[in-house]
């Protein structure tokens, strides 16, 4: 009878598995009327770095400028995504993380990508499938990936990497690294199962894994309010019992922050955590998407007063961390690597058709059985 009064009572102590814990530290603030946006003053970040995060914003948007050009020139196959007017989630909570520790991003996080030390020409090559992109043309767009520069090529199915990320840190911790795991997913990949699971079990298992789930207000056509009754999609961290945040995804250093405190949380080995970013696709799923679904001056809304390379330009020149030369130097420096890697891209040659059979499974073990064919013909 004793013991089962104290068993109550420490029961009673624990916090209640549904309370919610969502820290709203980082979460979009309303400014005054006509007044313009900037970005949180509260860093620690150096000056150095916040104009290496401008590089990246910055060249994340241009090269998707310059592929939206190639595919015009239909010099691109398959779809082109673009992640404009969400550069500054991908970039800042990927600027977070140490070298060792991997992401898998999704299709808006190009600047996770750039972050993890991919190089634009890889980008322009993989989008072209040409033989000396990342994939050798077997696949497209983001679908490649980088194991030795931490980078997990995502599948198509929304969710799947979720579990797949949570797999890898539970194999890093038997190997006794303390790396860390960055899952991107959009607001409708986090109504699967998959994302479900995956989140579950890393939770269970307080694995560092962080997931940064994007409410871009659509999937495809789809309102984010028609297929999740959640507000916020942070509040699901009380489904794990892990503890959730919501962060201004426009703004580049929010997202930084954020992300930051949550890999320092993750490292420590407490576990896994929700980051809900809040920004907005201003593009169609893809190019080929028009749009016609989207109510009249929305987009122009956020271009006009959220746009995050604008306000990270200027919080840049408020606090006197850059003139506006020394942006205009970047951007320049940016677009020469771009143009000069674009070229590079296009004059490089489309795979043969030999190289199909490889890199797909083990060769030393499953030989390619279609060789003598194609020698053949
Ligand atoms: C399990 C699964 N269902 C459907 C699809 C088709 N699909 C690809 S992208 C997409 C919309 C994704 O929306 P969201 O997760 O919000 O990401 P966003 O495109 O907004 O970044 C859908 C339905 C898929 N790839 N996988
Ligand atoms: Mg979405």
């Amino acid at each position: 009878m004793p013991e089962e009064k104290t068993q109550r009572r420490n029961t009673n102590r624990r916090r209640p598995a549904f309370q919610m814990r969502i820290n709203t530290k980082y979460a979009p603030r309303k400014v005054p009327e006509g007044q313009a946006r900037s970005c949180i003053k509260d860093t620690s970040l150096t000056h150095k770095q916040m104009l290496e995060l401008y590089r990246y914003l910055k060249l994340t948007r241009l090269v998707e400028e310059r592929i939206v050009n190639l595919y015009r020139q239909t010099k691109v196959v398959g779809g082109v995504y673009r992640s404009l007017g969400q550069e500054a989630t991908a970039v800042g909570s990927a600027y977070a993380l140490r070298k060792d520790d991997f992401i898998t991003p999704i299709i808006r996080d190009l600047g996770s990508v750039f972050v993890k030390g991919v190089r634009p020409r890889e980008i322009f090559a993989q989008y072209m499938a040409k033989a000396w992109g990342p994939s050798g043309g077997k696949d497209l767009n983001v679908h490649f990936g980088y194991m030795d520069r931490g980078f997990i090529g995502p599948i198509s199915h929304l969710g799947d990497m979720i579990p797949v990320m949570t797999g890898i840190l539970l194999g890093a911790r038997m190997q006794k690294k303390d790396i860390v795991g960055l899952a991107y997913i959009g607001d409708g990949g986090s109504s699967t199962g998959a994302f479900y699971e995956g989140m579950n079990f890393a939770a269970v298992q307080r694995l560092p894994l962080i997931v940064i789930a994007e409410f871009n207000h659509y999937a495809y056509s789809t309102p984010t309010s028609m297929q999740t009754a959640v507000r916020n999609l942070a509040e699901r961290a009380a489904a794990f019992g892990i503890p959730g945040y919501i962060v201004d995804g426009n703004d580049v250093i929010a997202c930084y922050e954020v992300t930051k405190q949550a890999v320092d949380h993750a490292r420590k080995g407490h576990g896994a955590v929700l980051i809900e970013a809040k920004t907005y696709r201003r593009k169609g799923h893809a190019e080929h998407d028009d749009q016609r679904y989207i109510p009249e001056g929305e987009i122009e809304d956020w271009e006009k007063h959220n746009d995050p390379v604008d306000r990270f330009e200027k919080f840049l020149l408020d606090e006197k961390i850059a003139t506006r030369e020394k942006l205009d130097e970047i951007t320049a420096d940016v677009m020469r690597e771009i143009d000069e890697d674009s070229t590079w891209a296009e004059s490089s040659p489309m795979p043969e058709a030999e190289g199909a059979v490889y890199g797909v499974f083990d060769n030393s073990i499953v030989p390619p059985a279609f060789r003598p064919k194609v020698l053949e013909n």
